[in-house]
């Protein structure tokens, strides 16, 4: 029996994403070089750390190259979170090294960066490759977390590469995977190993973009899903006139989805990480400013409203940093013994016992499940799992508790009750809009196009976004030149620079212009499900970041 497809993903799969004009003879280009980049900062650092990669130029693609060269095997792998588009990257590869040699073959390394390592790969053929196209997820050959970093691991993806003849590696991935990217090129690289690695910009997160980058790929479509929601829930909100909905959104440890939300939303309050960081605002002001707004609408007898609250808040307020920073340390340094304990009220008092003095009496009172929350397992690269801690839950109950001793003191009139949600999971395989169906499928059109010159430690770059695609541009940028050395489990790290929200850039100010008066006055937007079909306007909308940006 064939297998069943939706009606919308039949048709869909027959769309023709669109390519920068550069591209659409094909990923044979011309290239023209810019003048070496150095890296963003701790340049000298870099250059050491990365001889054979650094200092390179940037590339510029246009339209008419060579013509068709030698057929070229390459390998893709997905790392990390999902992010919708992620097979649109790959079908623009397939597509990329056909049209630079019909006989090229792809291969595609299962479950992420192991699959490198385990010699565990799938060839992709134009069957399988049509059944993906334009499809969400990254089921078609899996992702993982493994980090790429120890050279046992580089050799043995060198032994599995030239036994399937592959020239070329494409890793899509985050500010993470584009730094083992970079590192497992740099090995290459210095030991004449034949393998380019390439690199594509993804995460849901936003946060890969600097300079040269102008966004992930991802960010797009997964903030439309959220927005949709976000806006079907302040309908309701506004219906039922009786619920204040707490919201945590996806995005590690950058505000981006939470400010683009908030930007397609309009909610009553929004809080942005970065900003608690700069302000040094401690949860308790936190608390605060939420409670100071439910009052003033509760005045206006609207007990009701919608708050976001970005998924890695917990490690920007201070006092919970010096927090998480010790129970890192904690827990790196007694794992055995802090895993060997069954109950949890006996973990908690045994972190405790090896906390400072303030980070015990922050964490003391923390309710329980936050506490246990805090303690659970880091991810590959040292990450705490933001998206297991829940902070909606925390500042629902902490409000409540703030505006009945408001309440007390004849502060408050209103009633308040809480809905909690968490936004993550379902926007990360979403369908990708028209703008990540284009954008993925150029970044990979254009990395077999960076195959085709002959770099190596590059990522695929396509700009001027804010535009049609008729007016998108192509090229590389020098993976070295996005780094910068970060202090990391105890070591200096060369590392691809995470992008924050940025307080003094147009998207933010916008926010904060204007967050005043939709937390009292109820403006809500509704912006409603991606389309796929119909007026422009609609269907090939950029996010509210990229407009304003490029304003
Ligand atoms: P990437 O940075 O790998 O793209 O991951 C993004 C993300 O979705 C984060 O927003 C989230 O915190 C994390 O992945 C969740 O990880 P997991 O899928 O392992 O639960």
């Amino acid at each position: 029996m064939s297998k069943m497809i939706s009606p919308l993903q039949q048709v869909r799969s027959e769309y023709a994403p669109k390519l920068p004009p550069a591209l659409r003879s094909g990923a044979s280009v011309k290239v023209e070089k810019g003048a070496p980049l150095a890296a963003f900062a701790d340049a000298e650092k870099i250059a050491a750390l990365f001889p054979s990669t650094s200092n390179m130029p940037d590339l510029k693609f246009s339209a008419g190259g060579a013509g068709e060269g030698k057929p070229v095997n390459v390998a893709v792998i997905l790392s990390g979170g999902q992010a919708p588009g992620g097979h649109n990257v790959i079908a623009g590869i397939y597509d990329g090294i056909k049209s630079l040699n019909k006989a090229s073959r792809m291969f595609g390394f299962k479950g992420g960066p192991s699959g490198l390592v385990d010699n565990d790969y799938v060839e992709i053929t134009d069957e399988f490759m049509n059944e993906y196209r334009n499809t969400g997820g990254f089921d078609m050959i899996g992702s993982g977390r493994t980090k790429l970093e120890q050279v046992e691991q580089f050799d043995k993806g060198a032994v599995n590469c030239k036994a399937l003849g592959i020239s070329a590696l494409v890793i899509i991935g985050g500010d993470d995977s584009n730094t083992n990217a970079c590192l497992l090129a740099e090995y290459y690289k210095a030991k004449n190993i034949p393998i380019q690695v390439i690199g594509c910009p993804k995460t849901i997160d936003g946060d890969l973009k600097n300079k040269f980058i102008e966004t992930s790929f991802g960010f797009d479509t997964a903030s439309k899903v959220y927005s949709e929601l976000i806006g079907n829930i302040s309908r309701d909100a506004n219906s039922a006139k009786k619920y204040w909905h707490f919201i945590k959104l996806m995005g590690r440890s950058a505000s981006h989805i939470t400010l683009e939300c908030a930007l397609k939303t309009h909610v009553n309050a929004a809080i942005i990480s970065e900003e608690v960081a700069a302000k040094k605002q401690t949860l308790s002001g936190i608390v605060d400013d939420l409670a100071k707004i439910v009052a003033k609408r509760a005045e206006n007898k609207e007990n009701f409203g919608v708050v976001l609250v970005p998924e890695g808040l917990i490690e920007f307020i201070p006092e919970m940093k010096v927090l998480i920073g010790e129970l890192n340390d904690v827990l790196a340094a007694n794992a055995d013994e802090f895993n060997a304990i069954a109950k949890p009220e006996d973990k908690i008092a045994y972190i405790s016992g090896k906390l400072s003095a303030a980070s015990a009496s922050v964490y003391a009172q923390l309710p329980t499940a936050i506490q246990l929350q805090l303690s659970m397992d880091r991810d590959p690269h040292g990450n705490v799992q933001v998206s297991l801690i829940e902070t909606e839950k925390l500042l629902a109950q902490l409000v409540k508790q703030r505006l009945s001793a408001m309440k007390k003191e004849g502060k408050y009139v209103g009633k308040f009750s809480s809905q909690t949600h968490f936004f993550g999971y379902e926007g990360r395989c979403a369908a990708p809009s028209n703008f990540d169906a284009d954008y993925c499928y150029s970044l990979g059109f254009n990395a077999a196009a960076i195959i085709g010159s002959g770099a190596t430690a590059y990522m695929s770059y396509v700009g001027n976004l804010a535009k049609s695609a008729d007016e998108w541009t192509a090229g590389a940028v020098p993976l070295t030149a996005m780094m910068n050395v970060e202090h990391r489990h105890g070591a200096d790290k060369p590392v691809i620079k995470k992008a924050l929200v940025e307080l003094d850039d147009a998207p933010f100010k916008f926010f904060a212009a204007n967050r005043g008066d939709w937390a009292v006055n109820t403006s809500f937007v509704y912006p409603g499900p991606i389309q796929y079909f119909g007026p422009s306007v609609v269907c090939d909308a950029k996010t509210e970041t990229i407009k304003l940006e490029h304003q």
